[in-house]
């Protein structure tokens, strides 16, 4: 199971309090005040590592409670100072913050309530209303809530638990349930990001710790030589985040299940990918790194297939096209043999509306062909067919499977990546 989006709560330390006592030793009357600080209670902090590549960790622990700082004590001892829990999450991890549960469930009362009147007016009205068109009426008219409301109402409506985990409908007919694509609804609100930890080691607090209160010795003067005046430790900062990954890689491969994305990425990079002839076989992304020469290496990131009706949930691959949202450049690997029965031309127009569907920035981001399978019957009389319907489309023509043409597309590869590097255009894209 790959998980890339998981719902935590996050709790920093509380301060220890300060300490109220008097010093008292044989010999020394009125030893005066000597009560100690508390110490400060641990932050919950998120930092980008390359060693994870996947949200599972916090997944499966979505509460992060820090421990609190030690309270003072006599002899003026100062509290033990908390740790801060340091948790590590995969480059690429945006943060949002988003309103509490309690929120969503009053939004999921709302909408029990609602349906219960749907019920109770059923036999005095005589259209009846589908419960599910209720449910998503009142998701559209929460115009107050974020849309992490929405996520979280719309997990709750698909039955998915606290954990916040992203379902996906392979099933043809409950993706035609939906009046909306769900990838739509489950969008976390981009006025909720607070953090993007986009490079290896970059940090963000979560939640700030508490401080510790102040002993009664900081309180003492000319006029009040016995305070029992202290000060409480602070209570940390706590807060309801929503993680969300997006894979970081230069290029990113876009075409339907089997077409040969993985192969290719196979051919190109040291990654392994599954590779088998049946559809999904790939079913989380994988990233591989290309060495294009010149000391210089790139990534290319291999996401599940898409196939026509994704913008309405059909397939995988749609809710994983977020995580080519950070890819600068597409390559779009089409079957050229058309060895499913499909035309490589039509293949390629869907995939283009599917991927316009999803986000009109992605589908402006520029793209070329590559043509696969050109080793199978059929392929070059395809590809001369291929290239009169779009004679204006870069298409490189290989076979990923026999490592031919994998050469010339590092070669376009590496113009692209410097003309994109000499116009900013990736530092653009990375910060879109
Ligand atoms: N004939 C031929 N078959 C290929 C080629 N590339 C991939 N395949 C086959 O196509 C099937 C699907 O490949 P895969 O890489 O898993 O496709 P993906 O779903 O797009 O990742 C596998 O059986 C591969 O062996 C190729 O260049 N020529
Ligand atoms: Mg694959």
């Amino acid at each position: 199971m790959f998980i890339d989006r998981v719902r935590i709560h996050a709790k920093a330390g509380k301060g220890g309090n300060g300490c109220a006592s008097f010093r008292r030793e044989k010999f020394i009357p009125k030893g005066g005040p000597d009560g100690g600080d508390g110490g400060d209670g641990g932050s919950v902090i998120l930092q980008a590592s390359v060693h994870e590549t996947q949200l599972a960790s916090l997944f499966y622990k979505p509460i992060l409670r820090a421990d609190n700082g030690a309270p003072g004590s006599s002899r003026q001892k100062h509290g033990k100072s908390a740790l801060d829990l340091i948790l590590p999450v995969p480059v690429g991890t945006l943060i949002y913050r988003i309103p509490p549960p309690q929120a969503s469930r009053s939004l999921e009362e709302e909408v029990s309530d609602s349906s219960h009147k749907k019920e109770d007016t059923r036999e005095a009205c005589s259209s009846v209303v589908p419960v599910e068109s209720v449910k998503l009426s009142v998701i559209k008219r929460e115009k107050g809530g974020s849309d992490c409301e929405h996520n979280s109402l719309q997990e709750i409506l698909d039955g998915v638990g606290a954990g916040g985990m992203k379902i996906l409908e392979t099933s043809a007919e409950a993706g035609s349930k939906s009046m909306e694509p769900r990838s739509k609804l489950n969008q976390p609100n981009p006025e909720d990001l607070v953090a993007d930890l986009a490079a290896p080691g970059e940090e963000y607090v979560l939640c700030l710790k508490g401080h510790g209160g102040r002993g009664n010795i900081h309180f003492k003067s000319s006029r009040n030589r016995a305070p029992r005046r202290f000060t409480e430790g602070t209570e940390g900062e706590e807060g309801w985040f929503l993680l969300e990954l997006r894979t970081i890689a230069f290029a990113g491969l876009v075409g339907y299940p089997n077409a040969g994305k993985s192969t290719l990425l196979r051919a190109l990079s040291a990654a392994h990918p599954k590779v088998a002839s049946y559809a999904f076989t790939t079913r989380y992304p994988q990233v591989g790194v290309v060495d294009l020469g010149d000391y210089i290496q790139t990534t290319i990131a291999d996401i599940p297939g898409l196939i026509e009706g994704a913008s309405h949930n059909r397939g995988l691959g749609h809710a994983f096209l977020r995580h080519i949202m950070r890819c600068p450049f597409l390559l779009f690997v089409l079957d050229m043999a058309g060895s499913e029965g499909r035309e490589p031309w039509s293949d390629l127009h869907i995939l283009r509306r599917e991927v316009e569907l999803y986000d009109a920035r992605l589908a402006a981001r520029p793209w070329c062909v590559i043509a696969n399978k050109m080793d199978a019957p059929l392929a070059s009389e395809n590809l001369l067919e291929f290239q009169k319907k779009e004679p204006s489309l870069k298409v490189i023509p290989i076979c990923a499977e026999l490592g031919e043409g994998v050469e010339e597309i590092k070669k376009f590869l590496k113009e692209q990546l410097t003309l994109m590097q000499n116009t900013h255009a990736i530092t653009e894209v990375s910060l879109s």
